[in-house]
């Protein structure tokens, strides 16, 4: 798999250890937003680490002929570093995916790609509609743009080449393992530091959120299950403005509610996302075990209280970024 030492991609790794024998080899490039720490619990007889590029078509060809399976979360993922310098989501969601395509396809190997909603734009606030597997792509950003590409990619390669691949299109994870550049966790380590929490402009956006181990559940079962060819949306009816979230974590932190600043707004941001995951629960029974987002969020809370010393040495490097865009 690639990407394992990421948010997502780790949490993935955890599960597939505690609920199959299978073995993972991880393929990591540890960019900033990689960390060994996050696979540093499990028994090395069944994960190992390969540090490289998934761009780098040597070492994914000769990784890929030997897997069964290859799942790639690798990704560039942040919206505001999207924002400030696009070229690296070129270069790892465009040209990585291609790299990873090409292997699967010299060797016949089964591909499942791991994307996001926000390929398919933002919806109204009051839009009695939800993203399907056949809403038309419209994204925003630079990383939406490229996450959308990789996709196209991806089909393209199932319709020209017949490579054995399946999309997943993820609403927004929460969980431990999180970057402390991302909403959820940076509100909380705020919170711990005694900074007041920041909320993008007015903070009615919504976004649909998930726990990141029903997002492997799914990606799990999709491999199991999943049609080839076949895109399939996950998401649990999680939908929830951002100040509404930040009122939470600060309530669930023993603070007031109201002890937040508003600062600068996102250019081009994305008001709602929303995912009707149908197909995914119909086609292949798939449902979301943490169905209650506050339990699920003081778990979150209790994860990030007690380690600390996993997310403290990139705190500073984050909170003087976003100080310099005025966020
Ligand atoms: P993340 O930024 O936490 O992790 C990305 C991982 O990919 C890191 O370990 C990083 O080192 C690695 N990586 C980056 N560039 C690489 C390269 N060129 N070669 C090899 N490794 C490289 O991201 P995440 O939030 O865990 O997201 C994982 C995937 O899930 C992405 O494809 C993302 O688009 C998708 N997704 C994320 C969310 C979300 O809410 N975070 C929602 C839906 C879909
Ligand atoms: O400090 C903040 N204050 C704030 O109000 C930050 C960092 C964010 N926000 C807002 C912006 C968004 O409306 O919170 C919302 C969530 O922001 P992010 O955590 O940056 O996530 P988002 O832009 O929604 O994208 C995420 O979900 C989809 C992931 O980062 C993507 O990788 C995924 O594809």
């Amino acid at each position: 798999m690639t990407g394992g030492a990421g948010f997502i991609g780790s949490n993935f790794v955890h599960h597939v250890v505690r609920h199959t024998d299978d073995h993972v080899v991880v393929a990591d490039k540890l960019t900033y937003a990689g960390n060994r720490a996050s696979l540093a619990s499990l028994p090395e007889d069944r994960v190992s680490l390969v540090v490289g590029d998934i761009a780098d078509a040597a070492l994914m060809d000769g990784l890929i002929a030997d897997a069964d399976v290859v799942v790639h979360f690798a990704a560039e993922s942040h919206n505001d570093n999207s924002l400030d310098n696009p070229r690296p989501f070129l270069d790892t969601n465009i040209i990585g995916t291609y790299t990873i395509l090409e292997a699967a396809r010299r060797h016949g190997t089964r591909l499942h790609h791991v994307s996001t909603d926000e390929v398919y734009g933002d919806l109204e606030l009051d839009d009695p509609a939800r993203f399907t597997e056949s809403t038309a792509y419209n994204p925003s950003s630079p990383y939406s743009s490229t996450k959308a590409a990789s996709d196209m990619l991806v089909r393209a390669w199932v319709r020209s080449f017949g490579v054995q691949a399946t999309i997943s299109n993820c609403s927004n994870n929460y969980g431990p393992y999180q970057h402390v550049e991302k909403f959820i966790p940076r509100q909380i380590t705020n919170v711990v530091r005694g900074i007041r929490p920041k909320l993008y402009g007015s903070g009615t956006n919504v976004r649909d959120w998930i726990h990141a181990d029903d997002h492997s559940r799914a990606v799990l079962t999709i491999i199991e299950r999943g049609r080839i060819g076949e895109t399939y949306l996950i998401g649990a009816d999680g939908e929830k403005d951002n100040k509404s979230v930040v009122e939470l974590i600060l309530t669930l932190m023993g603070q007031p509610a109201d002890a937040y600043d508003h600062v600068a707004d996102r250019s081009g941001h994305d008001l709602r996302y929303a995912i009707d995951s149908t197909k995914l629960r119909t086609e292949l029974g798939w449902s979301p075990v943490y169905d209650d987002f506050e339990t699920g969020l003081a778990a979150t809370i209790e994860w990030y209280v007690e380690n600390e010393a996993w997310w403290s040495g990139a705190k500073d490097g984050v909170e003087e970024f976003y100080a310099r865009k005025g966020h």
